[in-house]
């Protein structure tokens, strides 16, 4: 046999200096079949990952080198020549899928391209590229990037929250099987449950959280800036934790981080539907907040959330944000302004007169409802909307997203300070 050394031949371990063992992958951008031999097919650049970058002879001396390689480039890059012809590796290329898949525990090569090689990291599959839908199986998701940063791993940092991206839909509530989006069953007791618990401590009743939500996340979910066709569906989301004085800069707008606990939306218009939003906090706008948004929320609940000011449930400010279908109850504020449902411009306390219509605000406000029910509020803008009596057995009935179809929207605030 002959010497070899700083070599790659597959299947035999070869004797000598700087060789690899002979299963070593040898990392080419697309290697023809074997069983196509003898053919020209095959693209035979090395991949940025590859192990044989820089493995060469460290000694160029009397190998008669070129200047430049077989492909035209430097010869000699990063002070080592790579074993081959050619020098330098060539970034793998992104296969197209256009639905990448997550479970909560990652599967097969975790790359998120079927439920068998599914990844753990929603974020991860919301920033690949082509990508147009994620589906999400039942399980807890906690954010694990910033908001402000998505590009980096950034695990128990408060900052950290699922960031919308223009166009792309996220999908929840899946088995882990399904082929299409009609197989996913919301009425059913599985849940994909998007949760600020940043540090797996809060105390939580049928998955919501109650308390131990200090260290949370400050929001769960932010949409900021062109939405496009973005969509989120199917998922409760909790434990959200909105407290703290500064702004950060999140796709060229300004964030704060004292609103929306739930999910923040800022100068978007992504649409909602299919959504418990629950156990979540904040100083305006404990479950939603929305500003100069034009988002639509549809099949909802809104339920136990708290603000310290004023929307304990949600705070729309300057928009003209659609709500259908949903039921907004059991919600939160310590304040004077004490509606669950706080629309802009606000009045003063000592303007408003019957206590049951501080629950709702129209005044000035631009908020669409179209059938629903808004307790306490003689007179609702929209279409459909049903007379202002409330049907308080609504609130035992309607559970799961898919129910309330039928219901229209109802607000209570049946949880005062
Ligand atoms: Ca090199
Ligand atoms: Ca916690």
């Amino acid at each position: 046999m002959p010497e070899f050394a700083h070599s790659l031949v597959g299947g035999i371990d070869l004797p000598g200096e700087g060789n690899f063992p002979g299963n070593t992958n040898p990392g080419f951008v697309s290697p023809a079949l074997a069983s196509l031999a003898p053919t020209k097919d095959g693209d035979y650049h090395l991949l940025t990952t590859s192990p044989l970058l820089n493995a060469g002879t460290p000694d160029i001396e009397g190998l008669g080198l070129t200047e430049l390689d077989l492909a035209g480039n430097a010869r000699l890059l990063d002070g080592r020549i790579d074993l081959g012809p050619h020098e330098g590796g060539v970034r793998p290329v992104e296969p197209i899928y256009e639905i990448r898949y997550v479970m909560q525990t990652a599967r097969g090569a975790g790359d998120g391209s079927s439920w068998e090689n599914a990844s753990d990291d929603i974020q991860g599959m919301i920033e690949k590229q082509y990508v147009k839908q994620v589906w999400v199986a039942e399980g807890k998701y906690v954010p694990r990037r910033r908001a402000d940063d998505v590009s980096t791993v950034s695990v128990g940092d408060r900052n950290n929250a699922f960031l919308m991206k223009i166009d792309v839909k996220i999908y929840g509530g899946f088995k882990g099987t399904e082929t299409s989006l009609s197989e996913r069953d919301l009425q059913s007791a599985r849940r994909s449950i998007l949760s600020g618990d940043l540090d797996n401590n809060d105390i939580t009743v049928d998955g919501l959280s109650t308390s131990n939500r200090g260290n949370n996340a400050y929001h769960v979910v932010v949409c900021i800036g062109n939405a496009g066709e973005a969509a989120l569906d199917g998922f409760t989301i909790t434990g959200g934790t909105a407290y703290n004085d500064l702004t950060t800069q999140i796709n060229g707008y300004d964030a704060r981080r004292d609103e929306g606990g739930g999910i923040y939306v800022a100068n978007s218009s992504p649409k909602i539907n299919n959504v418990f939003i629950a156990g979540n906090a904040a100083r305006s706008g404990g479950g939603v907040y929305l500003i100069w948004s034009k988002a639509t929320i549809s099949n909802f609940v809104l339920q136990k959330n708290t603000a310290s000011s004023s929307g304990g449930g949600i705070s729309v400010d300057f928009g003209y944000p659609t709500l259908i279908n949903g039921r907004i109850t059991g919600n939160r504020n310590r304040l004077c302004w004490r509606w669950v449902l706080q629309l802009w411009p606000r009045r003063e306390c000592s303007q408003l007169g019957d206590q049951r219509k501080q629950r709702y605000n129209t005044q000035g406000g631009s908020t669409l409802f179209s059938h629903c029910l808004v307790e306490g509020v003689e007179a609702n803008a929209g279409t459909g909307n049903l007379t202002p009596t409330p049907i308080r057995s609504l609130n035992l009935h309607c559970h799961g997203p898919g129910r309330l179809l039928r219901v229209g929207i109802t607000v209570f605030q049946d949880a005062r300070r």
